[in-house]
């Protein structure tokens, strides 16, 4: 993607607007992920890449969403793209770090917890978007320093109203979609990152989606951050289900 650069700080102090925003009797009360992914869905994609997918993952995703907003100390970026630099449309905060949570609560470290038993790699490295409308977006790109490797792991959790959320080919062909928010979980893996681009579109008309993403500094103990088979028993000691096999 373009070269990024932080430029101006709306900062903790200023909320950013978000317009629109009603939250869902659903999303509403404690926010907690769901430590069994009951609700997760394997997508495998062509060249090795693929998407799980957890509809609902995180309950209570309307309180993170305002705690998040209200926060979180959120900047404007300036890109460089071909030459020029432009203003991203969207607010970007970055994270304090693991196992420091001044904001959150406990509810995003559990999040991290969850994923990085699951997919056998240590998620550090996270960072907050702000789409406040559907004037924001992200273009179409792979991660910059993941799609170098091999395989790479990148969870997304999607507070807020729901987005279309797309991947396509790098190499060309048909694009695949999800509507993002309300607390949903996109992982991708495998190739993804290197074989696939994905992109956040401009809409005519959306409430406010705030995605939180979580990336693997290194590799996964197994290389690959695919489910490990001890975290597909939940700690609670249910069985968890095994994601469905290809679409
Ligand atoms: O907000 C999202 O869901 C996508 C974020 C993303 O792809 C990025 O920041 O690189």
């Amino acid at each position: 993607m373009a070269n990024v650069r932080s430029t101006s700080v709306a900062g903790a102090a200023n909320r950013p607007v978000v317009p629109g925003w009603r939250p869902s009797l659903f999303t509403l009360g404690p926010p907690h992920p769901d430590p069994t992914f009951a609700t997760l869905v394997r997508h495998d994609l062509a060249e090795q890449a693929w998407v799980d997918h957890a509809r609902a993952w995180v309950d209570g995703s309307a309180e993170l969403f305002e705690r998040l907003v209200d926060r979180l100390a959120w900047s404007s970026r300036t890109v460089t793209m071909y030459g020029r630099q432009v203003d991203e449309p969207r607010l970007t905060a970055a994270w304090p770090g693991p196992g420091v949570d001044p904001v959150a609560g406990p509810a995003v470290e559990e999040v991290r917890r969850l994923l990085s038993h699951r997919y056998g790699v240590a998620l550090r490295s996270t960072w907050a978007n702000l789409y406040r409308d559907g004037r924001d977006s992200v273009a179409w790109h792979g991660d910059r320093v993941l799609r170098q490797r091999e395989v790479a792991l990148v969870a997304i959790v999607s507070l807020g109203e729901p987005r279309p959320f797309r991947l396509r080919p790098v190499g060309g062909g048909d694009s695949v979609g999800f509507d993002l928010g309300l607390g949903d979980l996109l992982v991708m893996g495998g190739s993804c990152q290197r074989t696939w681009q994905h992109g956040v579109p401009k809409v005519r008309r959306a409430g406010p989606r705030l995605s939180l993403s979580f990336r693997a500094e290194r590799p996964g103990r197994d290389g690959r951050g695919e489910p490990r088979q001890s975290a597909l028993i939940s700690p609670i000691g249910q069985d968890t289900p095994v994601p469905p096999s290809p679409q």
